[in-house]
């Protein structure tokens, strides 16, 4: 529980449990799914935080994971296939009162949306997005994802999969996401604690969330036991420091496949602006949330040619 400001500007009590919705679906993740896991900790950290739902919009991709927001009480977008990051951004860009969270699966995030992800690290969009990472296309009844570790067998890869995995938290640095941390569904406490981390953080915070799925992926790890870089004695490290964190992440993403689990904080820049705020900088990005121009009608509406002195 925690404080929140309401609509009308009073200090209020915020509950967990206002983040499930009122005529509450009944949920269709199969039992011992790790999608149970980031749910839980993202109503926890919205509450710790003190949102409102009505000040939150949850951008989900398609997937198991994309069912997210059906649990979820706050305006939602199920967006098509990889793009929840384009509807998160242009939203963020439109209204950016509002805290936006985009959310979705290991192949909708890191395969067919991955152009998506790239791009939206790389201009430092501020919004938080959490990648439900468990190794497999998890919906459409367990082909091989970017992150199947290779020699995984699955209906795709019956003799076991020829490729490397992807290295989400290295790709997630080089294409310039300003935090970037792992976390893991049986790790609520450090779930929850990592999410308001990476919501409170004004940039693009990118949190790998490693969720098991018992139906898809019987031969996978389940996370555990599992340890915080943080709290281990074994790794030292400056999350502020882009080299540092870059060896603690190809350490982590090895040792994945091999059987141990590292999870925590990897890389924090404070420093670095926003896409938003360098927008406003240059003068071309009003301050107000554009939404609320829209709904002003004697707002005087210029056209981007307007902005161009052709003299020059
Ligand atoms: C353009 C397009 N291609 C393929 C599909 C079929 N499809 C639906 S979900 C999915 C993969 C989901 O895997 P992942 O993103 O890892 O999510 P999970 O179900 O594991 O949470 C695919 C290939 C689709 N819906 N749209
Ligand atoms: S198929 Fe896997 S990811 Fe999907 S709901 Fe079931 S356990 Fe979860
Ligand atoms: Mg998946």
């Amino acid at each position: 529980m925690s404080k929140a400001f309401s609509a009308i500007g009073e200090e209020r009590e915020v509950e967990r449990d206002e983040f499930t919705p009122g005529l509450e679906p009944q949920p269709t993740w199969c039992p011992g799914c790790g999608d149970f896991g980031v749910l839980k900790a993202l109503k926890g950290a919205m509450a710790e935080l003190g949102k409102d739902p009505e000040e939150v919009l949850l951008c989900t991709g398609i997937g198991c994971s994309g069912k997210l927001n059906s649990y979820f009480e706050s305006y939602g977008f199920h967006t098509i296939h990889g793009r929840s990051l384009p509807v998160a951004r242009a939203s963020k860009l439109a209204n950016h009162d509002l805290e936006v969270v985009a959310a979705g699966g290991d192949g909708d995030g890191y395969g067919i949306g991955g152009n998506h992800f790239m791009h939206t690290a790389r201009e430092n969009h501020d919004i938080t997005y959490i990648v439900f990472n468990n190794e497999v296309f998890g919906l459409t009844k367990g082909q091989t994802s970017p992150t199947s570790p290779k020699g995984h067998k699955s209906k795709t890869q019956p003799h076991g999969s020829a490729k490397d995995p992807i290295r989400p938290l290295s790709m997630s640095l080089s294409a310039g996401a300003s935090y970037i941390a792992r976390t893991a569904a049986v790790n609520p406490n450090q779930a929850q604690e990592i999410l308001v981390e990476a919501i409170e953080h004004d940039g693009f915070s990118h949190v790998d969330f490693l969720t098991q799925c018992p139906t898809w992926n019987k031969d996978a790890k389940q996370y555990v036991p599992y340890v915080d870089v943080q709290d281990s004695e074994d790794y030292e490290f400056d999350v502020q420091d882009r080299r540092e964190a870059a060896d603690m992440m190809a350490e982590t993403e090895e040792a994945l496949y091999d059987g141990t689990v590292l999870t925590g904080r990897y890389y924090k820049d404070e420093n670095r602006h926003s896409y938003q705020q360098e927008k406003q900088e240059r003068g071309d990005m009003p301050n107000e949330p554009l939404a609320e121009r829209y709904f002003d009608d004697d707002y005087d509406w210029e056209r981007s040619a307007d902005f161009i002195d052709r003299h020059k």
